[in-house]
């Protein structure tokens, strides 16, 4: 059985950026509504019982088995977001990450820019991506509940860029809530933690 995993803070400890309104409805109804299908779906499909990792990776691309893997990667990605987030976050980081960040994006505010492209850049509902591939890291975007595990990359941060992470709070301001998002409530030690699993990943295989 797949369970709804705690919010890592209480749901009002994002305001004024993100309200409790919004974090009661998108964790409480969203993403439990998307623990209630997989697990529903994951019924005697065989897959029950194994890693959200693996399952996703086993049904991504596979038409008989589209329920199962939008409701798991949705299941996966929003845990993985939460913990993206922190209050008083945000801002430029330091240490490794930046490091990374400038060698592969050239600064800070290049890979800014890039994330908010690819955040408002996704037609309709997906999500915006800070990813390691090789020993460098990339923006990417994905629609709807894909996610880079199965492109082959190591996910470091996401943003929700699906309406209902944003609407209560900015209507259809996608841009003030990708803004807030980047200056007030990244949580660099979150995406610092992924970096260094990702290179020692990379390290193990090559
Ligand atoms: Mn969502």
């Amino acid at each position: 059985m797949i369970t709804l995993p705690d919010l890592p803070y209480p749901h009002n400890a994002l305001e004024p950026h993100i309200s409790a309104r919004t974090l009661e409805f998108h964790h409480g109804k969203h993403h439990q509504k998307y623990v209630d299908k997989a697990n529903k779906f994951l019924e005697g499909s065989g897959l029950a019982g194994q890693s959200l990792e693996e399952i996703i990776l086993k049904t991504a691309g596979d038409p008989a088995r589209t329920s199962i893997f939008n409701n798991v990667a949705q299941v996966w990605n929003h845990t993985f977001y939460w913990q993206c987030m922190k209050p008083g976050g945000g801002g430029k980081p330091s240490g490794r990450v930046a490091e990374k960040i400038d060698s592969s994006f050239g600064s800070y505010d290049k890979f800014v820019e890039e994330l908010k492209n690819a955040g408002t850049g996704q037609f309709g509902s997906g999500w915006a991506w800070l990813v390691a591939s090789g020993d460098r890291l990339e923006v990417m975007k994905t629609p709807n509940a894909e996610n880079p595990l199965h492109h082959g990359k190591t996910p470091l941060l996401t943003v929700d860029v699906w309406e209902h992470a944003y609407y209560l709070d900015y209507q259809n301001r996608r841009p003030d809530y990708l803004a807030a998002f980047i200056d007030e409530l990244i949580n660099w030690d979150f995406v610092k933690k992924n970096l260094a699993e990702a290179s020692e990943k990379e390290a193990a295989t090559s």
